[in-house]
């Protein structure tokens, strides 16, 4: 990738000293991980996203929401990062002030070499009891021993074509109990209705206000209170990048616009601020 915006982008860039990378599920399609609004798929297709993130979700079908989770988390495990988490790490190493802020709930960024980004939904690798907030084990990734999932009332047969052998596990599924009090155990995620973590937010919030520069990647913007982080930036006067293949409402405030995938964009915008260093 090459033109006039990514020159542009690439001087901000070599000029940061404090920049703030933000994500968003964009980050990791190109590693095989679809972002929350692409269509689902297998038994997911009937499912809307948006009504399975919800605590009230979980209270109705525990089962049908652990299950979910537990499909995307094996799918998050054989997934690796792609060249656009290497990328960010690259500016994390040239400029040892970077603080990488994602909305993803993968651990793609850690696997690609930022080892601590502010997480500001969770983790899928974080389980806690949804009573007493005990942190849970992780279930095994063995697949089960006792063969393909029970029908489950109103999801659709599995017609095996995209299961994941050898995982075989791809439907509703019991969560857990708490080893503490019984309860179910939930995702470590944020749900719509639920507060974020105030430590992370208030440290994105602290990262955006003293920012130099905002690379915002792969996220629609559409989800509050996270889509503010680049505009507290920009309200300050930090310059905002955008990698993103299609416009989104960060637009207007966009210093650069760079229509692309993070995979591609963002190793070419490390090439082009630092040529003469061996990374990206
Ligand atoms: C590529 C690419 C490639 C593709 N390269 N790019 C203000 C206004 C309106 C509503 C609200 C508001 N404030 C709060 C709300 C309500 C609500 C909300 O925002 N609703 C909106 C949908 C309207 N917010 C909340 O409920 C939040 N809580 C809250 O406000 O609590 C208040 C409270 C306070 C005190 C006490 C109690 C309560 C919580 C929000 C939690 C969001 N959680 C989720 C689910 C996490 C678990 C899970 O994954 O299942 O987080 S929702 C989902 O959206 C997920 C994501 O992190 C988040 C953002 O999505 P993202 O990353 O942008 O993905 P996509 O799919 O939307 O977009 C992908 C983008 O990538 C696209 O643009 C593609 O083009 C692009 N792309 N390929 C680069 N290769
Ligand atoms: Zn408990």
């Amino acid at each position: 990738m090459t033109g006039p915006e990514l020159a542009e982008a690439a001087l901000l860039l070599a000029a940061a000293r404090r920049p703030v990378v933000f994500t968003g599920a964009g980050m990791s399609a190109e590693s095989g991980v679809p972002t929350f609004r692409d269509a689902q798929t297998g038994l997911w297709r009937r499912y809307d996203p948006q009504e399975l993130a919800t605590p009230a979700a979980f209270r109705a079908d525990p089962a049908l929401v652990w299950g979910w989770y537990e499909t995307r988390r094996r799918g998050v495990r054989r997934a690796e990062p792609n060249p656009g988490h290497r990328a960010v790490a690259a500016i994390a190493a040239r400029l040892p002030e970077t603080v990488v802020i994602t909305q993803n709930v993968d651990d793609l960024h850690e696997r690609g070499g930022v080892p601590a980004p502010v997480r500001l939904h969770g983790s899928l690798f974080a389980p806690r009891c949804s009573a007493c907030a005990r942190p849970a084990p992780l279930p095994s990734d063995l697949p089960p021993s006792a063969g393909p999932p029970e029908p489950h009332d109103g999801a659709e047969p599995h017609d095996g074509a995209e299961s994941h052998a050898p995982e075989a596990h791809d439907g509703p599924l019991d969560p857990p109990a708490c080893a503490d009090c019984g309860a179910p155990v939930r995702p470590g995620v944020v749900w719509f209705g639920e507060a974020l973590p105030s430590a992370a937010l208030d440290a994105a919030v602290e990262a955006a206000s003293g920012c130099d520069l905002l690379l915002t990647v792969g996220t629609s913007a559409l989800v509050h209170p996270a889509a503010e982080i680049p505009l507290v930036a920009a309200r300050l006067g930090a310059p905002v990048v955008q990698v993103n293949p299609v416009p989104t409402p960060l637009d207007a405030i966009c210093a650069v616009n760079l229509r692309g995938p993070a995979g591609e964009v963002l190793p070419a915008l490390v090439r082009a601020a630092w040529p003469d260093d061996a990374v990206g």
